[in-house]
């Protein structure tokens, strides 16, 4: 899994030595034509891979199809651009590195307010069409102001795929949340630069949302101290599913995907329960065929409370993509810093989401 790739594809290399070998033995002339024939050979080999590796990742996407795997079960160490259907982990990373600059981003504060300029101002750079709901969320801690953030990106079809995730941090001192809160985001952002530049349209109509609010809201003073309930938590998410509700297009609404806390270089999403089978089953399958079935792995939890399940309790189809083993470590504490995000793991999920569209399009055509 974690080999650093050649720099040809291995049949390349495998052609040229047979060359060199076969140099070793040859008449001067023959050798001189032999290495001539290998000179134009690799040539041809490296003009073939750079322009490969070149193709604008709006026009390259492999269908993903269960006969024919798109990569070995062991993808390499380095997730480029270019192998992951353009989505790009470094750029995801930066996101939540200017998020953790911030600081604290709990709902209502100035952190908050500052991350949600920055959130919307990178997707208006990058052309996203983008709409801010405003809303007050009722918590133990009085009236809220909250904010959700949707990209837009429209479709020839009237379904609808929401990718979702929160962007507020834990009400903790000193909690800065790069993943729970910022690899989601980053994940998000850069997700939406790539669907929002692309020239053809999806049959889906396909909304980036962020959610305002999703953390339980409480004075608290540690993680042990948080205690989280269905009516003080999902805040943006139960808002955006209400409203979705009155206006009749949750009806439209074929999909909903959550990212939380998908940072760890160890990455390790197990189906949850709670989700829906049939998109779990969909989403699985496409990170199999990509060659990650060692993060998306084949064992189960339970995710008795997030985002996904304020659309879950509406009927429409959820999943929910969270590492649930952090919650033996630095979850909820403050040491929830940005070292514990792996630019390779924003990239291998950026990469399942990018493939997931088209198996959506294939299932709902
Ligand atoms: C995720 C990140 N959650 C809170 N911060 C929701 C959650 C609550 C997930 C309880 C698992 C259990
Ligand atoms: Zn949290």
């Amino acid at each position: 899994m974690r080999g650093v790739p050649p720099p040809f594809p291995s049949i390349v290399v495998s052609m040229v030595q047979t060359l060199t070998d076969s140099r070793q033995s040859a008449q001067p002339m023959r050798r001189f034509k032999v290495r001539k024939i290998g000179i134009i050979i690799a040539s041809f080999a490296f003009l073939c891979t750079v322009a490969c590796n070149t193709q604008p990742s709006n026009v390259s996407h492999p269908t993903v199809n269960a006969s024919t795997p798109t990569q070995a079960a062991n993808p390499p160490a380095v997730l480029p651009p270019t192998a992951t259907g353009g989505f790009d982990g470094a750029q995801a990373f930066e996101h939540v590195r200017k998020l953790v600059e911030i600081g604290p981003r709990p709902p209502g504060s100035d952190g908050i307010h500052r991350a949600q300029t920055y959130i919307i101002s990178q997707l208006k750079g990058i052309g996203c069409p983008i709409e801010e709901h405003d809303f007050h969320g009722s918590t133990p801690l009085g009236d809220i102001a909250m904010k959700n953030i949707i990209a837009k990106i429209p479709g020839t079809g009237s379904g609808i795929v929401l990718y979702t995730t929160h962007y507020d941090t834990v009400r903790l001192p000193n909690f800065v949340g790069a993943d729970d809160g910022g690899s989601g985001t980053g994940t998000m952002l850069e997700l939406a630069r790539i669907f929002c530049a692309r020239k053809t349209k999806s049959t889906l109509n396909t909304w980036i949302v962020f959610f305002d609010g999703e953390e339980a809201q409480g004075e608290w003073t540690d993680r042990s101290s948080v205690q989280w309930s269905d009516a003080d938590s999902t805040f943006g998410s139960r808002e955006m599913a209400a409203s979705m509700a009155l206006s009749g297009d949750l009806k439209r609404v074929k999909a909903m995907i959550l990212a939380d806390m998908i940072g760890p270089s160890d990455l390790k999403i197990k189906r949850d329960k709670n989700s829906t089978p049939w998109l779990t089953d969909l989403i699985w399958a496409t990170a199999n065929q990509l060659g990650y079935a060692n993060v998306f792995v084949n064992e189960s939890t339970i995710v008795s409370g997030d985002d996904h399940l304020s659309f879950i309790r509406r009927g429409v189809p959820a999943c929910d993509l969270i590492d649930d083993e952090v919650q033996s470590t630095y979850w909820h504490t403050p040491q929830d810093t940005l070292e514990k995000v792996d630019p390779r793991s924003l990239a291998i999920v950026g990469h399942v989401f990018i493939e997931t569209l088209p198996a959506l399009e294939k299932k709902f055509r």
